[in-house]
């Protein structure tokens, strides 16, 4: 181990990591090394013959790009920028990477007897029936999510297509399509990109995305200061810290969940409201009072520095500084947000010391997700800045990997994001409130949160518009290579 990882080690209070043998060739791709991308297309897709479709799988299953490969693929990036010489931008290496997963409509289409094994009701139930009860959906006139309706009807499973540019992902398509031919009817299709230039890493309401992700423990040599490291078993079926290992079938190893989140953002809305309501404190101008109630609503700055370390001033250097810009824990300030709101995103999503040190402590290695998401839609153009309304969709195709969605995406959403009383501290006076980003309150819609304004945490903010929209999505699982040969092809 260097010496740079062992005092990362030191720092986050860790013990140095054992290294539990991973099969990197047999786990997809996405789920630990994320496939590289600037453009992804995710292909909805319904089985319409099974027997043809199994065939077919066994020829698509070389196609699969295996953590193995992201991990090679990675490494020629890096080695290709070195190359370029200094002052001159790279120019992408062409790459493609393909994966697999399938929902538990598809299980059944393909004879899956043994699906409820799996043991999660979310996944078993489907997005769309999870959607208004426990994620907080609105309902439309139908009874059914207010979503696109593509999403209303059944959706098998999803191909994911992510590349260096729309050239390669399309080729790699137009083989997949060709491929799988009749045996599948396509429901829809989505194109993600990367925002364009220098927030190329920013999602669409500024603020730097893909920060804090777990480290893994036997993939992760070296995890920065941060949040605990997680035991392999909370993204991955059937190994290390997965409590239900013991009773899941043996072809769900080294498989994780996949949840696909279609979210819309209200950008121009969402910059309008921060414009009205700046926080008005001596010597901070009202574009600076702006900026500063919306990193108290997500709990970093727009650069990616966390407010728990530099509230009230952001700080691109800590921002950029991946030995700094996780390695804080809402320590020192239980029963207090003058730091960073308890409804801050962040602070919603991932609680550190609040459950951590809290009497007896709380693990939070099952409520870890590991997020792959990208962006959707164009950049907002002068028409909707000057009327501060949308005019063309955009938002985040967001996705995450766990080994249960019950345990961490639905939980996040539906315990903490959505639950106005979490975290729970006896002596706060306030109510924490709704996430502001993601928080949904159903048809009521309206939403309030305390903690924005540092001079007075007590004081409530009232969201009349979420500004974050679920318009579809679906739960997903993404089989191991040996299981989707053994098991999902299985004629
Ligand atoms: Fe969030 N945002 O721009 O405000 N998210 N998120 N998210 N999110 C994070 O650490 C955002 C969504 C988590 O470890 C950052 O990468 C937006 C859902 C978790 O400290 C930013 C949308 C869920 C973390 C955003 C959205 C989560 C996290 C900080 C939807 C799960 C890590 C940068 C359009 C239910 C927490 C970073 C930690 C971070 C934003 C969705 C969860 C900027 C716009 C649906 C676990």
């Amino acid at each position: 181990m260097d010496t740079l990882s062992q005092s990362a080690l030191h720092l986050a209070g860790q013990q140095p990591l054992t290294t539990p043998s991973l099969d990197l060739n047999n786990i997809q791709g996405d789920v630990l090394g994320g496939l590289p991308k600037k453009t992804q297309t995710s292909l909805f897709f319904q089985i319409t013959n099974t027997a043809l479709f199994k065939a077919q799988l066994k020829l698509f299953i070389p196609l699969v790009k295996t953590t193995a490969q992201v991990i090679a693929d990675r490494k020629a990036i890096d080695d290709h920028k070195k190359k370029t010489p200094q002052g001159q931008i790279p120019i992408l290496l062409p790459m493609v990477g393909v994966n697999i997963a399938f929902s538990r409509f598809g299980m059944d289409k393909l004879g899956i007897t043994d699906a409820d094994a799996l043991d999660d009701s979310a996944f078993k139930s489907g997005q769309l029936k999870d959607a208004a009860p426990n994620l907080g959906d609105k309902v439309g006139a139908d009874s059914l999510p207010d979503w696109d309706p593509a999403f209303k009807g059944k959706i098998d499973a999803v191909i994911l297509v992510a590349g260096d540019s729309h050239l390669t992902v399309s080729t790699k398509l137009l083989e997949i399509r060709a491929l799988f031919g009749l045996s599948i009817h396509e429901v829809t299709h989505l194109q993600g990109d990367v925002r364009p230039g220098a927030v190329s890493a920013h999602e669409h309401f500024g603020f730097l995305d893909g920060v804090s992700n777990p480290s893994v423990i036997g993939f992760d040599k070296n995890p920065p200061p941060g949040p605990k490291p997680v035991r392999a078993g909370s993204i991955l079926a059937g190994e290390d810290g997965d409590s239900r290992a013991a009773t899941r079938p043996g072809w769900a190893k080294d498989g994780s969940f996949l949840v696909f989140r279609y979210l819309f953002q209200l950008v121009p809305e969402f910059d309008d409201f921060l414009k009205k309501h700046p926080i008005i404190a001596p010597g901070l101008s009202p574009e600076d009072g702006s900026e500063l109630r919306g990193a108290r609503m997500v709990g970093r700055w727009k650069s990616g520095a966390p407010i728990d370390i530099t509230p009230l001033q952001d700080d691109p250097e800590l921002a950029a500084d991946p030995l700094r810009n996780n390695d804080f824990r809402f320590q020192g300030e239980r029963d207090d947000q003058s730091r960073c709101p308890f409804a801050s995103h962040i602070r919603k999503t991932l609680p550190r010391a609040d459950l951590e040190d809290a009497d007896p402590p709380i693990s939070l290695e099952n409520r870890r997700i590991l997020r792959r998401g990208i962006q959707f839609g164009p950049e907002v153009t002068q028409s909707e800045k000057d009327e501060a309304k949308t005019q063309h969709g955009r938002g985040l195709l967001f996705m995450c990997y766990q080994s249960s969605i019950v345990d961490a995406f639905q939980f996040i959403q539906q315990s903490w994001a959505n639950n106005v009383d979490f975290p729970p501290f006896e002596q706060t006076p306030a109510t924490p409130g709704f996430d502001p980003i993601i928080g949904q309150a159903g048809n009521a819609g309206i939403r309030t949160l305390s903690g924005t304004d540092p001079a007075d945490p007590n004081t409530e903010l009232t969201l009349t518009e979420e500004f974050v929209v679920p318009r579809g999505g679906e739960y997903f699982f993404t089989p191991s290579v040996k299981s989707l040969n053994e098991t999902f092809a299985r004629l």
